[in-house]
């Protein structure tokens, strides 16, 4: 990192990514405006979140109808607004959604990043005001700007990503990413429009106390995922589960913890999708010192064979994921 010295907590959002440019030494800029077109998305469904539960009612904000955008379901909106933002931008070839069953290939000929998203994780939390979250993975196109998009473009391993992040809808609204230079976080300052630096360098606990995993599944988990929770709870670990894979993942990243997704009868490959889920969050956690697996692999290195694959998803601080790990091998 060549300019640690000209941030600070309080610098902007934009203007950190204009300083931070110089880790990329040969870089044209293109990826920096694609995280800000990200941050300019993210403001939009900010406020669409935070009046969520007014947007049914017609007319309340004095606005004219955005080609009846209010109407539509916030996970829709959030889809919508990426994409346009992503679109817009020109630094993108292709975009991968949890929303759309097919690539988008933005015919874009001068795009060299491909995104994958997840633009409103959390969806059963989308209703009743818990926080929700946006998850996004960049890659570098690997064939010829202006040929067109390939499989290889798409379907590459989390090892290739420049960046990844979340924003997280929360009691304030954070937006957190990495491009390989360890993991930034900023909160959002709304009277001002802007984003700040509030968290420089995140750094994960090696070790905590809190683990998160949906209980309701219990009699679904294998003997290893078993044991383990028995271990939390005699060691009197605290259970916390919110449901938003974002809003678990950074309370755990800030305060030491793991999170379990681990496959279930219902999900035999665990819920978690690998592509605009789990390997953005994986990234992150890598780049502040935590760890992310499948309970075999790490989820980085797993190659992608479809769009909206699933995997199991053990992640967070490094003593308590190994040890989830251990168990799990013991009854394989
Ligand atoms: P979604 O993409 O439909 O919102 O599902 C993903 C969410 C994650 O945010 C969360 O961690 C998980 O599903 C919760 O699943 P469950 O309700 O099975 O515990
Ligand atoms: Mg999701």
């Amino acid at each position: 990192d060549q300019s640690g010295l000209a941030y600070s907590v309080g610098t902007t959002l934009d203007r950190f990514i204009k300083l931070k440019q110089s880790d990329f030494p040969f870089a044209s800029g293109e990826l920096s405006q694609l995280l800000r077109d990200i941050a300019l998305a993210s403001k939009i469904v900010n406020r669409e979140t935070n009046r969520a539960g007014l947007s049914n009612i017609g007319g309340a904000f004095g606005q004219t109808n955005v080609q009846g955008e209010e109407q539509q379901k916030l996970d829709v909106i959030a889809n919508i607004r990426f994409i346009r933002a992503l679109s817009k931008g020109g630094e993108v070839c292709a975009i991968v959604s949890e929303e759309e069953d097919a690539v988008i290939d933005l015919q874009n000929k001068s795009g060299k990043y491909v995104v994958a998203i997840d633009p409103l994780d959390g969806s059963s939390n989308i209703d009743v005001n818990i926080s929700i979250g946006t998850i996004f993975s960049i890659y570098r196109r690997k064939t010829p700007i202006g040929s067109p998009i390939q499989e290889e473009d798409i379907m590459q391993p989390g090892t290739e990503q420049v960046a990844s992040g979340y924003v997280l809808y929360g009691s304030s609204t954070m937006l957190v990413y990495t491009t390989g230079f360890g993991v930034n976080g900023f909160t959002y300052e709304h009277s001002l429009g802007e984003f700040f630096l509030s968290h420089p360098s995140i750094q994960a606990p090696k070790n905590g106390t809190i683990y998160s995993i949906n209980e309701g599944t219990q009699e679904e988990w294998n003997s290893g995922i078993k044991e383990y929770i028995d271990a939390c709870k005699s060691a009197n670990f605290s259970a916390r589960y919110i449901g938003s894979l974002v809003a678990d993942f950074h309370r755990n990243l800030l305060k030491g913890g793991i999170y379990l997704y681990p496959a279930t009868q219902k999900n035999p490959n665990g819920k978690l999708r690998l592509m605009y889920e789990a390997n953005a969050l994986a990234f992150i956690a890598e780049q502040a010192g935590a760890i992310a697996t499948d309970g075999t692999k790490r989820i980085l290195e797993i190659q992608p064979t479809s769009l909206h694959q699933r995997t199991p998803l053990f992640i967070g601080s490094e003593i308590m994921v190994t040890e989830a790990v251990e168990h799990l091998k013991k009854h394989q």
